[in-house]
Parts: C-alpha cells; sequence; structure tokens
C-alpha cells in the first residue's frame, strides 16, 4: 500500500500594488526558476504548480487613492481573487502555498484559509505588524495594513467589503517585530494582541518564545495554523532584497526554527512567503534572498537538519 502522497499548491502571486516599490511582483518566479518545486517534491509532497496568476483579467483603469490608500480597487480585486484561489485548493485537502508579492496579498491568503478552516489561526513572522486602519496609515500603503482588515477594526472601506472580518484576537500572533507604528501600537494593546518583538527574542530565546506564541493561539495543538512569513522578519544581513528592510531582524537560525517547529506540530494548513523583492540590492543579495526564502519554505514543509 503506498498512501497519497501529501499535496501542495503553490501560487505565485506577482503583485505589487500594496506598496510603491517595483520588482516584488518578480519575487514568485525567481522562488519558482531557483528550483522551489523539485526541493518541495524531494522531501515526498506532490507539488500542483498553479501558475504565476497574474490577474490579467483584473482591470482597473482608474484607480484614484481612497483617502490616502494607494490603488484600492486593485489590491481588493486581487486579494479577492486570491482569496478565492487559496479557498479551492484548502478545499481539496491541499496545503496552498503562495508566493509574493507585498504582503497586501495575505489579506486574501488568510480569507481562503478562514473559509476552510474558521478556527485557523495564524502565526505572522515579520518586522511589521501590517495592522494599520485607514485612520492610522500614514503612508497609504496596504500592504501595511491587511490584519486590520481580517480582524475588522477601523472604519469599513467600501471597496473592501468582501473581506470578512473572520479573524478574532486571539488567532493572531507575532514574532519578530520591530517598526511597528505608535498607531499601531495602541491598536495591538487595545485588542489584546499577543505580539513577540525581537526584545523577547533576545530574553527568551526563539525556543521558548515560538511555544509561548502556539500556547496563545493553539494550546492544545489541535487548530489548523496558516504561517504568513514575511521575508523582512529577518535581519537586512540575512534577506537584504526586500522593500523595507529593518535592522535588528531574526537570524537564519531563528527564521528557519521558527518553521521547522510550525511543522513539526502537524497542524499547517496554509504558508505565505512575502515581499521577496529581486530588483533590490545586488545580484548577490538577490540570490542569498531567494535561496533563503526557498529554504524557509522547506523548513515548513518537513526538512530536516538531520
Ligand atoms: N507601518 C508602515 C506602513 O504602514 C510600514 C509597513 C511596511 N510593511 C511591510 N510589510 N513591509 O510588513 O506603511
Ligand atoms: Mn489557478
Ligand atoms: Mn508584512
Ligand atoms: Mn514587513
Amino acid at each position: 500500500f503506498i498512501p497519497e502522497p501529501k499535496t501542495l499548491a503553490i501560487v505565485g502571486c506577482p503583485f505589487s500594488g500594496g506598496q510603491p516599490k517595483a520588482g516584488v511582483d518578480q519575487g514568485p518566479i525567481h522562488l519558482v526558476q531557483a528550483g522551489l518545486i523539485p526541493q518541495l517534491e524531494d522531501l515526498g509532497w506532490k507539488v500542483i504548480f498553479d501558475g504565476h496568476h497574474q490577474f490579467e483579467e483584473i482591470n482597473v483603469a482608474q484607480d484614484p487613492p481612497i483617502g490616502i490608500l494607494k490603488n484600492p480597487r486593485m489590491v481588493s480585486k486581487v486579494t479577492k481573487a486570491v482569496a478565492q484561489v487559496v479557498g479551492e485548493h484548502a478545499s481539496k485537502g491541499q496545503i496552498p502555498v503562495t508566493l509574493g508579492g507585498d504582503h497586501s496579498l495575505a489579506m486574501g491568503t488568510i480569507s481562503g484559509t478562514l473559509s476552510k478552516y474558521p478556527d485557523a489561526c495564524v502565526v505572522w513572522i515579520d518586522a511589521h505588524a501590517d495592522i494599520n486602519t485607514s485612520e492610522t496609515t500614514e503612508s497609504g500603503n496596504i500592504h501595511g495594513m491587511p490584519v486590520s482588515f481580517l480582524l475588522g477594526l477601523g472604519s469599513k472601506v467600501e471597496e473592501f467589503s468582501w473581506v470578512k472580518p473572520l479573524l478574532k484576537p486571539e488567532q493572531l500572533v507575532y514574532i519578530g517585530l520591530r517598526d511597528v507604528d505608535a498607531g499601531e501600537k495602541k491598536i495591538l494593546r487595545d485588542n489584546n494582541i499577543k505580539a513577540f518583538s525581537m526584545h523577547e527574542v533576545d530574553k527568551y530565546g526563539i525556543g521558548k518564545v515560538v511555544e509561548m506564541a502556539l500556547d496563545h493561539v493553539n494550546p492544545n495543538r489541535d487548530k489548523p495554523i496558516h504561517l504568513s512569513f514575511d521575508v523582512d522578519a529577518l535581519d537586512p544581513t540575512v534577506a537584504p532584497s526586500t522593500g523595507t528592510p529593518v535592522r535588528g531582524g531574526l537570524t537564519f537560525r531563528e527564521g528557519h526554527y521558527i518553521c521547522e517547529a510550525i511543522y513539526e506540530t502537524g497542524l499547517l494548513v496554509a504558508l505565505d512567503l512575502m515581499e521577496v523583492n529581486p530588483s533590490l540590492e545586488n545580484e548577490e543579495s538577490v540570490k542569498q534572498t531567494v535561496a533563503v526564502g526557498c529554504s524557509l519554505l522547506r523548513s515548513a514543509l518537513g526538512e530536516t537538519l538531520l
């Protein structure tokens, strides 16, 4: 008897509309060209490559800012399409692995996951909290806002009415934060959202931090996990090619440890790797960042050191 291999669906999302820097849309293509698919097959997965979704059919002729939110119609339509694709893969029992693209995409991926697994928890690995509302955002870049939409915080933006506030604060935990806006700090406090910044990583060590993070969102280790990994959580010396690098980040091993520990729970149902921007820094930096991206994904999907 040969058991049906467990199946992954790679969803490439070459999208950059949630932030101003060109090139992050080329992230997924670089990750796949670096050999991601055979690397995951080598771990025993059946890998369905669902393509690089160009979202060409999404045509937004006029997209003036709403308040200061930039490209709101485009971001809304693309993330809605991503929610649909991710939800369909999840419904088939496949693990959607979404390659970004900017982190506004997580509005889609997490909506897709929650449509199939309403009790899933979200482990968000990032230098940033991405929880600005339309009231608090100073940049108007929607990649700094997806979590607030998922939680239903802030005043409603009609264009994003398709995003159902399916995530509750207790279903969310952050690791790696170190560049959080004042307005975001207040949101985290007011909503009792658990966050482990780099200060806690230094204080307790990554092993303890991951244990405490899972104890918070998944105390009985029985709920599905969506891991959303922004590559800028890593220190810029480890992952330089990203749009908003912040010094003092996770080491190579700390990043990988998080992925390994989540895999070990056996509860992973969806995975995002976001914000790899192959047009930033030099050729060596790009190679390094893309390689680290592939390597994080392998760790989250079962690669072990021994
Ligand atoms: N907090 C800032 C803003 O809202 C910066 C957000 C940068 N976000 C990302 N994603 N790179 O994590 O604009
Ligand atoms: Mn498809
Ligand atoms: Mn992010
Ligand atoms: Mn970030």
